[in-house]
């Protein structure tokens, strides 16, 4: 095992005994698509350079409001954390960057910038945390941060926001996430004006301290912590949050944070017909902001989502560059092993959309042929494009099995040798 995370040697030779079989599948495939019209290396190519950022949050196990089981090896610190990523982008090659959670992650930028570089790691998005104290704060989050009735506890959330910058300049980040879970849990306990009016002033002083090569991106959550309000509930809140802070603020979908019926590939469209779709923090959900694996529960959805995706990156929607983010809360799986699944069913998600066939599914929707429109997008949601995946990813380097190959690495078991049991760190819901 190499400190980049997985041997190569034990990837080439995991791959090896799997290569005819994925050669005469690829083919299978290419044949098939080629009927349809469609070069599968074209296909290919554009996997190939499809990324999803890991949270470093998400490589432990993050747990439940009601109780956290740690498994073996849990990383102890960010660089713990960052070297689980490294062998999560050595099997996959999907996962080239990792999204920072300051203050869990907080250390020496320049060892952090150190660390990534001999990892061959990149870093995503910044995430703030004022939805919990933090030792040494001089003002508690009790009843909101940004959005408190007090100013002087805004400012200490503001600043914390832009030590976040701070930090993120030093490492290469271009972006910050806010997600705030200030809100109310009692009817007439917040006046909603005036606490979105904080908010916003909060928000315009966290903009002002942005570079000019930056993005903003604000996240809405319909409920939880707040159980009766949220400042930032959805994303019609969240909208006018992009419009009010200025053309460097976008809004970040993550799939959980809807009721369950909500449309959510339509909310994606709107914000990519008005410039402001920031990125996404995928997961999946049965109930509410459940943080299951991506494409778990429902890989249909997923698939919509990229197929609005899909859509604008074809037709040149303006303004469109959406960051690709994970945000998931293992409990009982590995949390590399999850990743790495993940990671490859948002990539499938991708695949799958770039085979509709968007001429077809045009014409039957000016005609108003209901039936042949929803099948031209199943046709292409039932294409198994495994081959492309494992095709994209064993010509970068990556493993053709990547859960496979984890398992015969031995590596959790190493790391557990090495990382003695540690009953907190953290981790949970973001
Ligand atoms: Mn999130």
């Amino acid at each position: 095992m190499s400190e980049a995370g997985i041997d190569a040697g034990l990837i080439e030779k995991h791959n090896e005994s799997r290569m005819e079989a994925l050669r005469r599948d690829y083919e299978a495939l290419g044949e098939q698509l080629d009927r349809r019209g469609i070069a599968i290396d074209a296909i290919k190519e554009k996997v190939a350079a499809f990324g999803v950022a890991i949270p470093s949050w998400g490589v432990g196990t993050g747990g439940t409001r009601f109780a956290r089981f740690p498994g073996p090896g849990e990383p102890r610190d960010i660089f713990d954390k960052l070297a689980d990523c490294a062998v999560i982008q050595s099997l996959t090659r999907a996962t080239p960057t990792v999204s920072l959670h300051i203050p869990w992650d907080k250390a020496d930028p320049a060892l952090l910038r150190e660390a990534a570089q001999r990892l061959g790691l990149g870093f995503d998005a910044m995430n703030s945390n004022t939805f919990q104290d933090h030792p040494g704060d001089r003002y508690s989050y009790k009843f909101g941060s940004l959005s408190h009735t007090d100013a002087a506890t805004r400012r200490q959330a503001i600043e914390h926001n832009i030590e976040c910058i701070e930090i993120g300049k030093a490492i290469g980040s271009r972006a910050l996430t806010v997600w705030i879970g200030d809100g109310s849990n009692f009817p007439g306990q917040s006046n909603f004006t005036k606490a979105f009016e904080r908010y916003l002033d909060s928000m315009r002083a966290i903009y002002a301290a942005l570079p000019d090569d930056w993005r903003i991106f604000t996240e809405h959550k319909l409920y939880e912590p707040a159980f009766y309000s949220t400042v930032v509930q959805d994303w019609g809140t969240n909208y006018i949050i992009a419009q009010e802070l200025g053309p460097k603020a976008f809004c970040l979908v993550d799939l959980g944070h809807h009721a369950p019926t909500v449309n959510i590939e339509m909310i994606v469209a709107r914000l990519i017909q008005y410039g402001k779709l920031g990125g996404f923090h995928f997961n999946d959900s049965k109930y509410g902001d459940d943080d299951l694996d991506s494409g778990s529960i429902d890989p249909y959805r997923l698939f919509l989502v990229f197929n609005e995706l899909v859509d604008a990156e074809k037709r040149g929607a303006a303004g469109f560059n959406p960051a690709h983010m994970l945000d998931q809360s293992h409990n009982v799986t590995d949390p590399i092993e999850s990743l790495m699944v993940s990671a490859t069913e948002v990539a499938r998600a991708y695949a799958q959309a770039l085979l509709v066939d968007r001429n077809a599914l045009e014409a039957y929707q000016e005609s108003n042929d209901a039936l042949m429109a929803t099948l031209t997008l199943k046709a292409a949601f039932r294409t198994d494009v495994e081959p492309i995946l494992a095709m994209a990813r064993v010509e970068k380097g990556g493993a053709a099995d990547p859960v496979a190959a984890f398992r015969e690495s031995g590596y959790r078991r190493k790391v557990a040798e090495e990382r003695p049991a540690v009953a907190g760190g953290g981790g949970g819901i973001v």
